[in-house]
């Protein structure tokens, strides 16, 4: 059991959680030393030098565990799985933590729906996005936390809050109050209008009659008939919103000023900004994440790949079809994380057609130096995490290779060990 959240409470179905993370896969140590990483920051709008100390800190929020784990998903995973290799590369320690939302609205929704126990659900969807994470080689995270097992250390967050003004009650439901934190705005610096059209979009209830603002979230849940509730102590028996269950978890285990805070461009609001608010408003601190980095959403036929539209591509079922894991992360690799880019059966060729490319450079005894690529894949990747342009790199080498070939016999066994440490592929 992974937790340093305290006692576990048993979810209304008297199902007891061990929420693990997935084996890791071994990073060589390359010659040298890797560079800082300079990255995206959506909180200030440009590039920042990460400055980590001896351990750096990353929080990337987990899945929703149904419909795991579509191409979207993956992606987002990989350009945080980048950050932190790019870390270890400088000799860093790497502490990383993920939850995983094991109760929440779209979940309970769609175990109604399908007419199986929620908890079944997520427990299998949990299950799978460990295969497939293992299989993609994305380090795992030392705390992976499920919402249900960080109750006992979100109830009095909640009631902190209350207390301190920052969170009132209305019929019961306890709203967290944006007016709390003076830096309210400064992750997504959305307008007013498009705070409220997301909000009312991802999970929030701007048109709830008796909110102080209708930007505010909900706290807790108190119980609802038929749906899992949990001992709540003062607020009384309910259930936690989504954005305090991953400051709970992140606050425990990482602490206030961690390095990264990570997810896909879908949670910049409300989700991280709302959590940087419960955050802010909590300790009095600034800011709950130095840097607030986003990935670009997959599509696939032209519309975002999400649960709700039901358009995705299964890692699991990419893997069934026999599709090598190392050639799903080369087509995730041959987009900057940034973009937002579309899954097509030309993006999975052009990766199988790669990763064939380079077994084959590599399976030869000698080649062209490969000193200088150590340095070109680092840069491109301390470059806001340019893959694309690391891929470009080992391609010319690989095409050297094929060319005219070369008598480094280091080359080949040097290229693999880049591949592998700094992009996750296994050659
Ligand atoms: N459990 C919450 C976070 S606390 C959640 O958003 N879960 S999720 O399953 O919906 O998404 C998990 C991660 O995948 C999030 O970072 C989300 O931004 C990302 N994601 C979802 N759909 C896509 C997509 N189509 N492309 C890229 N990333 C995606
Ligand atoms: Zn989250």
């Amino acid at each position: 059991m992974i937790s340093s959240s305290g006692s576990y409470p048993e979810p209304a179905s008297g199902y007891a959680r061990d929420m693990h993370a997935w084996p890791a896969s071994e990073v060589p140590a390359l010659p040298g030393k890797g560079r800082d990483l300079r990255i995206h920051d959506t909180a200030t709008g440009g590039r920042v030098t990460l400055d980590p100390g001896p351990v750096a800190r990353i929080y990337v929020c987990g899945i929703t565990p149904y419909d795991a784990t579509h191409i979207g998903h993956a992606a987002t995973y990989n350009a945080f799985d980048l950050v932190q290799r790019v870390w270890l590369d400088t000799k860093r320690q790497v502490h990383y933590v993920q939850n995983v939302t094991d109760v929440d609205d779209p979940l309970l929704e769609r175990a109604v729906r399908d007419d199986i126990d929620w908890v079944a659900l997520a427990e299998k969807e949990t299950a799978l996005f460990r295969e497939d994470m293992t299989a993609l080689r994305m380090l795992p995270p030392q705390h992976y936390i499920g919402a249900v097992e960080a109750i006992p250390g979100i109830v009095p967050l909640v009631e902190r809050l209350r207390d301190a003004g920052a969170a009132y009650e209305l019929d019961g439901d306890v709203y967290f109050s944006v007016e709390a934190d003076p830096h309210f705005g400064e992750v997504s610096h959305y307008d007013t209008e498009l705070m409220r059209a997301l909000s009312a979009e991802r999970g929030g209830d701007p048109d709830r009659p008796g909110k102080k603002n209708p930007l505010d979230p909900m706290l807790w849940m108190a119980a609802r008939e038929g749906e899992p509730s949990w001992d709540g102590g003062s607020l009384g028996r309910g259930r936690p919103g989504w954005h305090i269950e991953c400051v709970a978890i992140a606050l425990d285990h990482l602490g206030m000023g961690f390095d990264v805070q990570g997810g896909g461009s879908d949670l910049v609001f409300p989700h991280h900004e709302m959590g940087a608010s419960h955050a802010q408003a909590l300790t009095g601190e600034h800011p709950f994440a130095k840097a607030y980095v986003h990935a670009g959403m997959v599509a696939l036929h032209g519309e975002k790949m999400s649960k709700s539209k039901g358009n995705l591509v299964f890692v699991s079922a990419l893997r069934r079809q026999g599709v090598d894991p190392a050639a799903i992360r080369l087509a995730l690799l041959a987009h900057h994380y940034r973009a937002d880019w579309e899954w097509t059966e030309e993006v999975l060729q052009e990766a199988v057609e790669r990763l064939d490319r380079w077994r084959a450079a590599v399976s030869r005894p000698d080649g062209p130096s490969a000193d200088a690529l150590v340095e070109e894949v680092r840069e491109a990747l301390a470059d806001d995490l340019d893959a694309p342009a690391a891929l470009a790199a080992v391609d010319r080498w690989a095409a050297r290779q094929q060319a005219e070939g070369g008598t480094d016999e280091a080359a080949p066994g040097l290229v693999s060990r880049i591949a592998d440490a700094l992009l996750g592929v296994a050659l």
